[in-house]
């Protein structure tokens, strides 16, 4: 016989609620992408278990600054970013991936839930524990959703002010109309006392984004190329990996990153439900990541709702760190 002890959860196992098998089967999704004439695999694919320990990868590259600038500016303004959002909020971080970022915060927010979303079930569940363990002192809730159509949040989210929080430029792998609407859910689901902070990145020299998204040791590579992995995982396809090869820049014109997967030969790609041939040189697009300007992300954010921004930047600006307030009468003078 076990005693009980031994077969109860540690205390600091946070709740987790997995949204992910109620919300909508890929496949279909992921068929429709493949059979248009120009083909596109959507970005959130990327972050199976692997994927998301990819990205970890990547944002510590060199090459890759936008985590560290991020982290710099909300260092360098937390005392006035949490005097702002005051004590005692939900934290809610959307993408929350390794929870790093909301983690920092904690100690100043003093938030009186920790709530992390992000599609990545597994990667969610390893890394709340981990960090329920070094917090046992803060609740925490993890849910597996894909929020990027709908930010549901189930009972379990305490009532109270709330504080959401969307780092990494995550918000730049929308296209911009998609970027707005997704804005305008986050100041519904923030509610009348909320606030949103928002880390975007920002246009700047062609050549520091080239490289950023092309990394010299390959990372960036093996990032793109393990969707189609993910893919095979989802669809059963075939595709096989060393047919393909990374392709990443900045679209001037367009103001963003693409990120593709281009054949180096002709190939067949076969999956239960269809096939597509696709001729040496023929692209899937895997990402979009649109850069900002200060002023396009403050009209942004005031269109989709929000009464007051108070924006950080690094010195270049190369970085921006949003603070978006729903109460007009808590504007920053
Ligand atoms: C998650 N997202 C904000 C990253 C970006 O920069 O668009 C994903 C990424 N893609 C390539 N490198 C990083």
């Amino acid at each position: 016989m076990v005693p009980d002890e031994v077969l109860a959860p540690p205390r600091s196992t946070p709740q987790f609620i997995d949204l992910l098998a109620t919300t909508i089967d890929p496949r279909p999704e992921l068929t429709e992408a493949l059979l248009v004439p120009r083909a596109f695999i959507p970005p959130k694919y990327f972050y199976d278990s692997l994927g998301s320990r990819l990205f970890e990868a990547i944002c510590v590259l060199p090459e890759y600054p936008l985590t560290r600038t991020e982290r710099a500016i909300v260092d360098a303004h937390v005392h006035e970013i949490a005097a702002r959002i005051g004590p005692g909020s939900v934290l809610i971080d959307l993408g929350a991936g390794n929870c790093e970022k909301a983690e920092r915060l904690f100690g100043w927010l003093a938030p009186t839930q920790y709530v992390a979303i992000d599609i990545a079930a597994d990667f969610l569940r390893d890394r709340l524990s981990v960090l329920a363990e070094r917090n046992p002192q803060h609740s925490m809730l993890g849910i597996a959703q894909d929020f990027t159509q709908a930010i549901e949040l189930p009972a379990e989210v305490a009532s109270g002010a709330r504080a959401i929080f969307y780092p990494g430029s995550s918000i730049g792998n929308f296209a911009p109309d998609a970027a707005f609407a997704f804005l305008q859910r986050t100041r519904e689901a923030c509610g009348d006392d909320g606030h949103l902070l928002l880390g975007v990145d920002l246009v700047k020299d062609k050549s520091l984004l080239d490289l950023a998204y092309d990394d010299p040791l390959g990372v960036t590579a093996a990032f793109n190329l393990n969707v189609l992995r993910n893919v095979n995982a989802l669809l059963v396809s075939d595709f096989d990996v060393t047919d393909w090869r990374h392709v990443g820049f900045f679209n001037s014109e367009c103001s963003r990153i693409e990120m593709h997967v281009e054949a180096r030969r002709d190939v067949t790609v076969r999956w239960p439900a269809a096939e597509r041939a696709f001729a040496a040189g023929d692209r899937i697009h895997t990402e979009n990541s649109y850069k900002y300007t200060p002023e396009s992300l403050r009209h942004m954010l005031k269109q989709a709702g929000y009464a007051w921004v108070a924006m950080y930047t690094d010195e270049a600006s190369n970085f921006a760190v949003a603070l978006a307030g729903a109460r007009i009468n808590a504007a920053p003078t």
